[in-house]
């Protein structure tokens, strides 16, 4: 059976919990509570020494960075494929989900802590920053997704990643601009997904 220590909140779980989804494959979630530092407790430093979720058991294998346990799924469980046939189309897929993490969900990150603070603590002048950066990065795929459903060519681990701070853009106040008609498009294939409408965001 397989186990996933989980945050209900995190990106990066969320990721995982897409392609368990999307693999149909039925797995126990164990919370782990980060607003109790539950991540860094020893017995949870045995399974990940870098003290974050989401770690994926799955019998004896233990597996941590959700990207990393992305692709171990695609190996262990291949059906249905979620990288491209090619070469190229799987580095360009790796590419993206990378550029998800490092720009998407990093910057949104970044939005996110700032709104959660209490309303008089809040940067105004970094939150529009934020917010700008966002809007530059729906540009940027807004001209890769030019002449293609999906950010790889075919719907990958890579659309994957961006889904969990994509489908909060608007809490974030953050709306797609309607000239961005590739990424309106694509962001609405992805809602359609029964694995992306059920996805638990909180
Ligand atoms: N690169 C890692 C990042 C994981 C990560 O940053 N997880 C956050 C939750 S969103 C965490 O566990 N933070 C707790 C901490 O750093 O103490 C991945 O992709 O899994």
């Amino acid at each position: 059976m397989i186990k996933l220590y989980d945050f209900p909140q995190s990106p990066y779980c969320q990721k995982v919990r897409l392609v368990l989804a999307e693999k149909d494959l039925s797995y126990e979630k164990i919370f782990v509570d980060l607003t109790k530092n539950e991540q860094k407790t020893p017995d949870f430093l045995r399974l990940n020494p870098y003290g974050k979720v989401p770690v994926l058991v799955d019998d004896d294998e233990v597996i941590y960075d959700s990207t990393i346990i992305n692709e171990y799924l695609e190996d262990e469980y291949p059906h249905p494929p979620l990288l491209p046939a090619t070469s190229g189309g799987r580095a360009r897929a790796r590419i993206f989900e990378d550029f998800a993490d490092n720009a998407f969900i990093a910057q949104s990150s970044l939005l996110v802590a700032e709104l959660r603070k209490p309303a008089d603590q809040v940067d105004q002048e970094r939150v529009q920053r934020y917010r700008t950066d966002l809007l530059r990065v729906l540009e940027f795929l807004e001209r890769q997704l030019e002449g293609r459903d999906y950010i790889a060519g075919t719907f990958s681990l890579a659309d994957l990643a961006f889904v969990p701070r994509l489908l909060i853009l608007p809490r974030l106040g953050v709306e797609i601009p309607a000239r961005l008609k590739n990424v309106l498009a694509w962001s609405e294939r992805l809602k359609q997904r029964p694995s992306v409408s059920q996805l638990q965001l909180e």
